[in-house]
């Protein structure tokens, strides 16, 4: 959480025009000519997330700096702090499938440049294809390092390029049509603790997208993902699947009880005669502690005070042995 975006720096050539800014949605209107030259299209994939307690935080702050700094500090603890919504390019899913897509086509070749802006580790998972990283973190470092995966995992801040290309060959593509991708991390395809949410994107293929440029789904309507009652976690998403009822009725209305309590939350009292016997054994103990340490000061007391007459008795000692070996 925080302010963050890609900064991206193009080669220094003539007529290697940039677009300059590119708000949302992630797809470069306006690729360099460079980028061009090898790629059909470009994306920028911001992936970021947001702790809520961490925003309430902030909002109470007042917009006074002290106050963020006092309470972003001392009251609001990192160690303990969990991430709610989790976005790409600044939407959660299932805005991302308005704003986020990756358009493909059969063939061709689409250059991603990738931000891991979350507060943990990140796999970026394009399912039906195997792409390429060709830059870490800005850097060409060469075809030796250029590595063809299913799933590419980055820590945190960290940025990849990745060519994802449309050949159909079973390796880089396994074919046209509607591909999810998204982090693999699990608790990122929610949002606020409901699935399906998170960061969740689709590549479509040239033909797979309606009139309106929403991705074309078989069997089923994607209109109730974009209405209230899924962001209010009353709406459970697979439930469309089974349209002709087959399962019959789900009843969303039946009460749950666990099996198990997983976590204690009633604090659990020892019995009297426990209590009595710690006490007795804590008791004794302590006093027989203290003697000994006494006992042990006073004779290192003795030792170091009366060390000359020690010494002088040992080597004496010493000494009357050694005369008695001689002598026999
Ligand atoms: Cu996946």
């Amino acid at each position: 959480m925080g302010l963050q975006g890609i900064f991206v720096v193009e080669e220094n050539r003539p007529n290697n025009w940039p677009q300059t800014l590119n708000v949302g949605a992630g797809q470069v209107r306006h690729p360099s000519i460079a980028v061009l030259e090898k790629y059909a299209r470009e994306y920028d994939l911001h992936y970021e997330s947001a702790d809520k307690e961490l925003h309430e935080v902030v909002a109470r702050s007042a917009n006074d700096p002290r106050l963020i700094a006092k309470h972003m500090n001392m009251e609001y603890d990192t160690t303990d702090a969990t991430d709610d919504y989790f976005m790409l390019n600044g939407r959660s899913f299932p805005y991302t499938l308005r704003e986020s897509l990756i358009h493909m086509e059969e063939n061709q070749k689409v250059k991603l440049r990738i931000l891991n802006g979350h507060t943990e580790a990140f796999a970026l998972h394009i399912h039906g294809h195997k792409p390429t990283i060709t830059h870490y973190d800005g850097v060409d470092n060469g075809p030796g390092s250029y590595i063809q995966r299913d799933v590419h995992g980055m820590v945190p801040a960290q940025r990849i390029d990745l060519e994802l290309s449309g050949v159909d060959d079973g390796l880089n593509s396994f074919g046209q049509g509607i591909w999810m991708f998204h982090d693999h991390v699990e608790k990122s395809f929610t949002t606020n603790g409901h699935g399906e949410g998170g960061d969740i994107s689709l590549v479509v293929y040239k033909g797979y997208l309606d009139d309106k440029g929403i991705p074309l789904s078989h069997g089923m309507s994607l209109a109730p993902y974009f209405s209230k009652t899924l962001w209010q976690g009353k709406y459970p998403i697979w439930q469309d699947y089974d349209t002709f009822r087959s399962l019959g009725l789900p009843d969303l209305q039946a009460v749950v009880k666990p099996s198990k309590v997983a976590v204690q939350t009633t604090p659990v009292k020892a019995s009297e005669a426990a209590i009595k016997a710690a006490q007795q054994q804590q008791g004794t103990s302590a006093i027989v502690k203290l003697f000994y340490g006494l006992v042990m000061g006073l004779l290192g007391y003795t030792v170091v005070v009366k060390r000359r007459p020690i010494i002088d008795f040992t080597l004496k000692l010493i000494d009357f042995a050694r005369s008695k070996l001689v002598k026999k």
